[in-house]
């Protein structure tokens, strides 16, 4: 393949004007180049809006189900090249490949999915309160769309966002994030190879700062899907406030596991070390929280740290390995400062905690799994997102304990609860403020027919997959036909 990658504006692969490039690598080995991507400007940036916003008019005319074909055959072909995809996928993201193979499968269940939402595209209707009038609605796509999209899904974050956004009838700008460009290249040519008009979706690599905040400010943008850090999902809220777009935001979670003393205690350790290591802690969903009931916390930390002591780190290639390498340096770093922080604050490194350097590390960034113990609600660790492979066990002793305490973060995407009693199941169910809540399962796993995203900082009151994306892409209609050959005056009439 070659490795020298461009932009795709307006149907055509171009360099940035500035012909300046990055490079992505792989995160188990800097020394395998997976090729360079154009630094992209304001400049790359306009004229990829351009092109969308040209193609904007007859797009949104094209009927619903032909727009939504795309999106299937573009499923069809990625159950094809899904072996071959995982690979890439893992040498350039570095997950593993059970778990790249599970990103790629993602992608395709939701061009599935988004490809009936061709055939359904549901509106309402409804009675008119006069005679001879009738009501209804219909969704109008919402615009030209910028589909700002992370590293950890290469494949299917972005499908979350390129598919409604299709079927809807936007066109779109893609950037996607700097650490994964290769596959967002890829996807975007399934999207040529099934011949989507030129215009209709565009792809603009490059950094944040250069590629994406120009994309956000633009004014031919309408709509801006943004998953991310919350940092960066702040100021794109702020910019998107002040230009009065639409937005919507994923901006990550500190996401729980509460055991309760009835709980299966071998499905609980599994679940906790499944969701807090694997992506090496690197989902938005990842389990960085483990509320546990006195009862039983000796008895599950005794299993848990068993279950992660048999956990081995590695490239993700390998068939053995459970913790991959972390995206890179910086990430790195960052997470082992927060291991500094959490012993700063008094929780106790139970296991991990280092980098790993020796033989077969040397040009990677690989991390031990991190258990902490003695973590309480207010510490610093509890609280930010780490993104890495570290979670920490917090002391509960009731059930609403464990709840007041799961639920006082800022984030509120994704929270588990492990427990046998139909009672404490619902009151969990009732009382937790999180967008995904599971019952005996993982925090990690979401499926794309359930709708997807957190309530309070995670976001901005929006859900992606499920019938919900289409919210996302759209504006409704509230239309009334008057047949009644007389102007009705509404409320007033007799
Ligand atoms: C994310 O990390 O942003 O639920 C998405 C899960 C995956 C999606 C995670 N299906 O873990």
């Amino acid at each position: 393949m070659d490795s020298e990658h461009r932009n795709y504006v307006g149907g055509r692969w171009v360099d940035a004007a500035s012909g300046r490039t990055l490079t992505s690598l792989n995160p188990a080995d800097h020394d395998d180049v997976l090729g360079t991507f154009p630094a992209s400007a304001a400049d790359d940036v306009a004229r990829a809006v351009e092109a969308a916003r040209a193609a904007y008019p007859a797009w949104r005319r094209t009927p619903v189900p032909k727009r939504a074909d795309y999106v299937l055959r573009v499923g069809l072909i990625l159950e094809q090249r899904k072996e071959e995809l995982a690979r890439l996928m893992t040498r350039e993201m570095g997950k593993t490949l059970r778990e790249t193979r599970a990103d790629v499968q993602e992608g395709i269940d939701f061009c599935h999915y988004m490809a009936g939402e061709g055939r359904r595209f549901f509106g309402l209707t409804m009675p008119a309160e006069l005679p001879s009038k009738f009501s209804m609605t219909v969704r109008h796509p919402a615009g030209v769309a910028a589909l700002i999209t992370p590293w950890n899904f290469p494949i299917a974050i972005p499908l979350w966002k390129i598919a409604p956004a299709l079927v809807c009838g936007c066109t779109a700008v893609f950037k996607p994030a700097e650490d994964t460009p290769l596959l967002a290249t890829i996807l975007v040519q399934l999207f040529e190879e099934v011949g989507l008009p030129p215009g209709v979706l565009n792809l603009v690599h490059g950094l944040g700062e250069e590629a994406g905040a120009p994309l956000v400010e633009h004014p031919g943008i309408d709509v801006v899907s943004f998953t991310g850090s919350r940092e960066v999902g702040t100021i794109v809220a702020e910019v998107c406030a002040r230009l009065g777009k639409r937005c919507s935001l994923e901006l990550g979670g500190k996401n729980a596991l509460i055991v309760m003393p009835d709980a299966d205690l071998d499905l609980a350790v599994e679940a906790a070390a499944w969701g807090a290591f694997a992506t090496s802690g690197q989902r938005c969903t990842s389990t960085s929280r483990l509320i546990v009931t006195d009862e039983v916390r000796a008895e599950f930390t005794r299993r848990l740290l068993e279950r992660v002591a048999t956990m081995k780190v590695g490239s993700g290639l390998e068939p053995d390995v459970e913790l991959a390498p972390l995206i890179n340096a910086k990430q790195k770093e960052r997470v082992l400062e927060y291991v500094g922080v959490g012993t700063q604050e008094g929780a106790v490194v139970l296991t991990g905690g280092h980098e790993l350097t020796g033989p077969g590390y040397e040009r990677g960034n690989f991390l031990e799994p991190t258990v902490f113990d003695n973590m309480t609600p207010g510490m610093r660790i509890a609280q930010e997102e780490i993104f890495g492979p570290v979670t920490g066990i917090i002391a509960a002793s009731t059930l609403q304990e464990a709840i007041e305490i799961a639920n006082s973060t800022e984030y509120g995407l994704s929270c588990a609860i492990y427990t046998r009693d139909i009672g404490a199941t619902f009151i969990a169910i009732n009382e937790l403020e999180f967008g995904v809540v599971y019952v005996n399962a993982p925090t990690i796993g979401a499926e794309v027919q359930l709708p997807f995203g957190g309530m309070k900082g995670t976001g901005n009151g929006h859900r992606e997959a499920g019938p919900q994306a289409l919210d996302e892409f759209t504006e409704w209609k509230a239309v009334s036909v008057d047949f009644s050959g007389k102007v009705q005056k509404a409320q007033m009439d007799e």
